[in-house]
């Protein structure tokens, strides 16, 4: 356990803080080393690395058990979109040993066993309160500690607040007028039940066109009498390649995990076995607009949708990512039958790359099918939710169970929905008002001993995330472990460190696709109304950030103040 702090501890940031008189310890306010919000994987992790230290820890969760994402997201279809022998802790040589991954991508249902089986080995659950949803936390400068409030009005303080709130646990629910009014039963991907859905004689009518809906929709076609899909932005999606595995793979990859896990961490983007389509990724160094037509077709012809991804240009020239979207746009000619149809899942207007890349199975195919039904919301746009279904300018559309697969509050939602409050009173949610604001997105200033886990400004939702996060829990872990042992009870980034930081996200994304004018990604906030538009994750790759972290440490925590 640490010792409080004195008062003194704070006076040398004069003008920066009210010290006031310390605030009656209510005796129904529990207290701890440490409080993490979230049990997805990264709480689970930085628990488990806390409690080493021999801190007392505490996770609050509001879901009814651990997971996370795959807590949540079991619709139908849910998976990951990146070979999960890689999608998997690394840390413990005997669980990376002892788990058998069955699917190249393994679906929601076995990455949720992994998690219990992680639980479950390191005895998680006695230390993590469930349906408990932190709706506040304040520093309290005189006590130097968070004070944290939950939706049932409890208080527990602790000396360090981790959020590990997740980068997509905020489901956002497009406003489109009569959105309550429809009479039968509704579903959000990012809320699915637990108990399923039957979909069997069901008309179901689903909006969005995001890696959600991608995934759900050949899997509900197979049992829905019939799907509507409405698309407002199409997207560029590719064919997973999933497969199952054999005990001759998993044998291979265990007995090389180690060099595996090293070439991940140094990655760009965290996973090194695979491209997207499940084939040894080859870069061809050939710019798409030095080729000729011929050329082109026959490169994709050979390697599949994926080589258009693969021209160095089509990453930074708009006119080259053109290029390339016209030839994703005949292959979707050629995958979809109707003309019609296949002119309604066709992307338009946006490049090619500048959102989280979509994965499938199946996907183009399953509008072949006579029960599936693009509706293009470009050419018809939706005017209101009825009681029967959804009304477009052009037609009712009438259906039996209505699904939202429009997405989440990305990166921020889970942080800004929580009233944060730091030195002086002052809000995270004023604080980020023109953007997410933080030092290596471990940290914002005027919120000491706040850490955020895979935050905005660091790579997080550009990489596997598995390598993202045991790399933050790891970094928070010893830097907590140096503050002990080094006497500092409080940490947190210099304003300066701060704005060069975040000055240095936005120009490594300039010049990319990511940041193009007419790309509205959630990278960049866009899918929500209202919101900020800013590239938010940090584009330099898991490996150099990595070594940054790293050198920042090694600099006695270069930008970075004690107290
Ligand atoms: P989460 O798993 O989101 O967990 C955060 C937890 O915090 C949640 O349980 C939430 O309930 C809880 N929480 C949030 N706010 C509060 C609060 N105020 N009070 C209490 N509890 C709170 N990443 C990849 O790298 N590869 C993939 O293939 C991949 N596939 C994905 C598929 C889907 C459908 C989705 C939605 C995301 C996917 N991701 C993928 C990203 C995924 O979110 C991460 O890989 C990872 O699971 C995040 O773990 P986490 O613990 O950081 O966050
Ligand atoms: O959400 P999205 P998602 N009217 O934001 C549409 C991860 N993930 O849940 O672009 C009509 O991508 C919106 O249209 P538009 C992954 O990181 C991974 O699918 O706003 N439509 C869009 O089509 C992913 O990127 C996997 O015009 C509306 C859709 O809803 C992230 O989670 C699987 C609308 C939202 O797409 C989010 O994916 C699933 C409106 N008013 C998720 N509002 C894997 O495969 C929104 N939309 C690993």
């Amino acid at each position: 356990m640490f010792s409080q702090p004195d008062r003194d501890d704070y006076t040398d940031r004069k003008g920066e803080n009210t010290v006031t008189e310390p605030a009656a310890e209510s005796s129904t306010e529990r207290l701890f080393d440490a409080v993490i919000v979230g049990a997805g994987f990264s709480g689970m992790y930085q628990l488990h690395r806390l409690r080493a230290l021999g801190l007392s820890v505490r996770v609050l969760e509001q879901g009814g058990d651990i997971g996370g994402t795959w807590y949540w997201n079991r619709y139908p279809g849910a998976r990951c979109d990146i070979p999960t022998i890689e999608y998997s802790f690394s840390f413990d040589k005997t669980l990376e040993q002892s788990w058998d991954w069955h699917e190249l991508m393994a679906g929601q249902p076995e990455i949720l066993d992994y998690a219990n089986h992680f639980a479950e080995r390191f005895d998680l659950r006695r230390d993590i309160d469930f349906d408990t949803e932190v709706t506040a936390a304040a520093f309290d400068e005189n006590r130097a500690d968070w004070r944290i409030t939950t939706a049932d009005g409890a208080v527990t303080r602790a000396r360090y607040l981790i959020m590990a709130t997740g980068c997509l646990s905020v489901p956002h629910w497009a406003d489109i007028p009569g959105r309550d009014e429809f009479a039968g039963p509704v579903f959000h991907t990012g809320l699915w039940p637990a108990a399923g859905v039957d979909h069997r004689s069901q008309r179901v009518g689903i909006i969005g066109a995001g890696s959600s809906a991608v995934q759900a929709i050949p899997v509900i076609a197979e049992t829905a009498a019939q799907v509507l899909s409405f698309q407002r932005t199409p997207v560029y999606s590719m064919p997973a390649n999933n497969h199952p595995l054999d005990d001759a793979f998993r044998a291979d990859i265990k007995a090389r995990y180690d060099s595996i896990r090293a070439a991940q961490r140094a990655s760009m983007a965290g996973f090194v076995l695979y491209g997207v389509q499940g084939k040894v990724q080859d870069m061809g160094a050939a710019n798409i607009l030095d080729l000729s037509v011929e050329e082109r077709r026959a490169r994709l012809d050979a390697e599949g949708l994926a080589s258009l991804r693969r021209y160095p240009d089509v990453a930074v020239d708009l006119t080259a990512n053109e290029t390339a979207c016209d030839l994703f746009r005949e292959e979707i000619a050629s995958l979809v039958e109707d003309p019609d149809t296949a002119s309604a899942l066709m992307p338009r207007g946006y490049p090619l790359g500048c959102k989280r890349q979509v994965v499938d199975t199946n996907y183009y195919e399953t509008f072949n099918r006579p029960h599936v039904e693009a509706i293009d919301l470009r050419a018809e746009p939706i005017e209101r939710i009825t009681a029967t279904g959804i009304r477009t300018s052009r037609a009712d559309y009438e259906f039996d169970q209505l699904i939202f697969a429009t997405g989440f509050d990305a990166m921020t939602g889970a942080l800004t929905r929580v009233d944060i409050r730091g030195r002086g009173n002052r809000a995270l949610r004023e604080h980020w008002e023109a953007g997410p604001r933080s030092y290596l997105g471990l940290q914002a200033h005027g919120f000491p001993n706040l850490f955020t886990v895979t935050g905005p400004g660091s790579p997080s939702v550009l990489s596997n995330m598995l390598v993202s996060i045991e790399q933050h829990c790891d970094w928070i872990t010893d830097c907590i472990a140096a503050m002990r042992d080094n006497g500092h009870a409080l940490i947190e980034p210099e304003r300066a460190a701060e704005d060069a930081w975040v000055e240095h996200v936005n120009a490594v994304a300039q010049g990319t696709v990511l940041t193009a004018p007419s790309c509205n990604s959630w990278y960049l906030g866009a899918n929500i109304p209202g919101k900020t538009r800013l590239f938010m994750p940090y584009i330099g790759g898991v490996g150099a950030y990595r070594e940054k972290c790293a050198a920042v440490v090694a600099n006695g925590y270069e930008g970075f103040r004690f107290a």
